[in-house]
This record gives C-alpha cells, structure tokens and sequence, in this order.
C-alpha cells in the first residue's frame, strides 16, 4: 500500500511512567512509516530517563530529537519541598513558549502534534501558532480519564463530595480520589483544575488501553455520556515493551529467575516514583516471608534515582532479613527491565501500585495483580483491575503513609493471590484480548490506520 507522508511530533513531560509510553508510541509511528519527532526537555529529573532517551534514539537514529532546553523556576517555585517531577511540569509548561521557535525548521512539515496530559494549557497555544491537529497522550486509564474529564462538573463541591458518580462509568469513592485533589492549592491539583475544562479545545486523545480492558469507560466517553463535547477518545494500547529498552545483557534479575518454577514467583514493585518509608519496607519483607512464595524486589529509597543512596540492603532492610530470605527472594535496588521479568514464566503475580502502565504490562503478559495503590490515579486504576477480574486490591490499606500496613496481612493477601485460580484464568483472557488488539483488524491497528489516514489528507 501506499506509504503515508506523515510527521508526528511527540512532547512526553516528566517521570519514567510518561517518558516510556511515549517512545513505545513513537516507536509505532515508525513501524507505520511516519516520520517521527521526538522532543526531549532537559535536563530530566531522573537518571532512568536519560538513559532510556540515549537508548531510544541508539535503536532508532531515523528518529528526529529535539532537545528542549527549559527556563529554570523562579527561585520561590524551586524552594519548595514540592514533589521534583510535579516542579518539571511547571518547568516545562512555563517554557513551552519556545517550542514554536524549536520547531519552525523540522522538516516535511509537521501532521500532527501529541503532547503530554500534563501540558494542557500552554500547548493548546502552541499548537494553535503551528497549525496542526494536535492531540494529548492520556499516560492513565480511560477510566481516569472519564474522572479527569468529568472533573469541572464537581470541581466546586469538592470539599463535602462523598462520591464522584460518573455518568455512564462507575462510581468514584472520596477515598479513591487523588489526594492531592483535595488538598487546597497543590502543584497537582492547580494543573487539574485549570487543564481538565479545555479538554474540548483538543483534535482527540490518545489512549493505552484497549476495548475489552475498559470497554464501559471507552463507550461513555465516546458516546457523550461523559461530556458532551468531548473530542474522540482513540484507544492505541496495549503498549507493548519494545526491544529498545532492553539492556545488552541479561540482568542479574532474569538469571536468578531461571531456574525457579513456573509461576512460583511474586513480583513486586511500586514503580519509579514511589519511595517507601523503612518501617513499611520492613513489614513488606515479613509479608513476603510469610507469603510463602518466592520473590522478587524491587526497592526504591528515595523518589528520584539521582539521590539513592549508597547504602546496602542490609542498612535498609536489616542483616537479619538480609540473611532470612537468601533463600527465598532476590532483593534489588536497581533499575530492573520490568517486561522482560513479567514475561518471564516463572513470575506468577504481580504486587503493584497500579501505576497504569505497569497495569498494562500486566494484562499484556497475563500476570495477576495484587493491587496496593498508594497515590493519585492508582486506585481508580487498581479498580480497573478487579473489575475486570485478574486482579484484587486492599480497600482498607489506605494511601502512602496513612498507616503501616502488617506483615501478616500483606502476607496472607499475597497467598490470596498466588493460589486464586480464577484470576490466572482471568489473566490468560485479558492477555489473548490485548494479543488481539494490536494484531491486524484488532482495535490498536485500525485506530491507529484511521488517524494516519485523516492526517494524510
Ligand atoms: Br521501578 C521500575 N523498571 O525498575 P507506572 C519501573 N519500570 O521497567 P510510575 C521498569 O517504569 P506514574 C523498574 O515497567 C513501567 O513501564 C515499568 O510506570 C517501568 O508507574 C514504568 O507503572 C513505570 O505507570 O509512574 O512510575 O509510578 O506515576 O506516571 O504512573
């Protein structure tokens, strides 16, 4: 067939969980012969990033990369304790009046623009300056999505709101909300409350999920039950873990996996921007011990990469835990290739935070979730879960530090998990669902074709 002349530029915002599925969607446009701009802000905040951009662009050089260089934050913004990623997003909006100048010479000249969901506000400007049909890449769930877009209905009466009822979606408990929604004047919420009523002024948005994973959410939105005016809500998902983000060997992690069991392995990580407390770290350990089945890690100390610390397992975790569970689990503080280990036969559960796309990842590789949400949209996505059936998660247990949650009871959750054969068979389905969804005819592909297509023309 006749190959397409299109030229997709592509804005991701901060943090790994924005980072990757834009470059696993950047590198879809090149395997449909579009050419591709990739617009990268430094410096970034974490090392993971920098090292997935140099990675990304060694497996793709046909990739155009623009650096964008941003304007610090007046000196009252950056004094703030305020959380680094949510700081780079102010960084990047506020400098988001240099793009127009940054991409006045890319050549063809630009189809279409997708930027982050985070950047709302100014690149609605932007993009008007350039021209072109532009969209937001939604790096959450559609069900969040149906939240966000819902959210200037609500807004005002947050303070006394028990619950959010959705039209045509679900119901969303005050206690499932993003916490920092309710709380008065955060960087967060500021950006929430001035993005979530312009989402009307977008050509569509991008989403990575698909039909049968939120086939109630997708069908309100898209059928105006949501929002009226909403612009069409294109599902491109699963994004599937690409070969660029592999390293030239194979981890520590994979080895140490290959010889257990089929599906004797927990597996368990709370993504790249959550920094557990030692005391909770300390509960998991005994959880994990109890659990009974093997396991594997992934500790993170501290929020941004750059600032872990030196420190050994041992200081964390303690010699005696260190020396307890030699046997049983591998404990690892480094960056690990998650698609590669829940790929892995031997992995049997997945203990996540529901950060959407390690969710995705999980349905994508048929791997039972274990939900323990612990901040923002992750409860809404851990719903997404259950409901759906391959995964359960702990209403009780409450946001990051709210309270310690025991050994025992995490323990005897996981046990829950592992042994739950309806979720395995639940699991399989949703797999060979999202399998379906990027195969040709599936609801990836014919998404994808019918946006080239309009940008063709
Ligand atoms: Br940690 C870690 N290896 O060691 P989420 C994460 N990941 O590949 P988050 C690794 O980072 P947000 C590691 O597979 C996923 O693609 C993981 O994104 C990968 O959560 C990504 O799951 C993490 O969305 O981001 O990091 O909390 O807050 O934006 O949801």
């Amino acid at each position: 067939s006749e190959v397409p002349n299109i030229h997709v530029a592509l804005l991701p915002s901060a943090g790994m969980g924005h980072l990757t599925p834009f470059l696993r969607l950047a590198a879809m446009f090149v395997h449909h012969n579009c050419h591709v701009t990739l617009i990268t802000t430094h410096p970034t905040v974490s090392k993971s990033e920098s090292d997935l951009i140099s990675k990304f662009h060694s497996s793709f050089p046909q990739v155009n990369q623009l650096h964008f260089h941003l304007l610090p934050l007046p000196d009252s913004a950056s004094a703030t304790k305020d959380d680094p990623f949510f700081l780079r997003f102010e960084a990047i909006r506020s400098s988001s009046h240099l793009l127009p100048s940054l991409l006045s010479s890319v050549s063809p000249p630009l189809s279409s623009f997708v930027y982050d969901m985070t950047l709302i506000s100014p690149l609605l400007q932007v993009a008007d300056s350039l021209g072109v049909p532009h969209y937001i890449l939604f790096t959450s769930s559609a069900t969040m999505f149906s939240f966000f877009s819902y959210f200037p209905t609500v807004s005002a009466s947050l303070p006394t709101l028990t619950d959010v009822e959705i039209p045509g979606v679900s119901s969303i408990p005050r206690s499932s909300i993003p916490p920092l929604l309710l709380v008065p004047n955060s960087l967060f919420g500021n950006i929430f409350n001035e993005d979530s009523p312009k989402l009307t002024k977008l050509h569509g948005v991008l989403i990575n999920t698909f039909e049968e994973l939120e086939a109630q959410s997708l069908e309100a939105l898209n059928g105006g039950k949501v929002v009226k005016e909403l612009p069409p809500v294109y599902t491109v998902g699963p994004f599937v873990p690409g070969e660029f983000e592999k390293e030239d060997q194979r981890g520590a992690p994979m080895k140490w996996l290959d010889d257990k069991a089929k599906g004797s392995v927990v597996y368990v990580s709370f993504g790249s921007r959550t920094a557990m407390g030692r005391d909770q770290m300390r509960e998991i350990g005994e959880g994990l011990v109890r659990s009974g089945s093997m396991f594997l890690w992934v500790v993170k100390g501290k929020k941004v990469d750059r600032e872990e610390e030196e420190e050994g397992l041992e200081g964390v975790l303690g010699l005696e835990f260190v020396e307890k569970i030699k046997e049983r689990g591998l404990v690892v503080k480094e960056w690990v290739n998650q698609g590669e280990i829940l790929d892995h036969e031997a992995v049997g559960g997945f203990v996540s935070h529901c950060g959407w796309n390690s969710v995705v990842e999980a349905a994508w590789y048929g791997v039972p979730i274990m939900g323990w949400p612990l901040g923002g949209d992750q409860k809404i996505n851990a719903e997404v879960v259950s409901k759906r059936g391959w995964g359960m998660w702990n209403k009780d247990w409450g946001w990051e530090g709210e309270s310690v949650v025991k050994g025992e009871e995490i323990g005897k959750a996981i046990r829950k998990m592992m042994n739950d054969e309806s979720l395995r068979i639940k699991a399989a389905e949703v797999k060979e669902a999202a399998r379906k969804a990027i195969s040709v005819g599936g609801g990836c592909e014919v998404t994808l074709q019918k946006l080239i297509e309009k940008w063709n023309k």
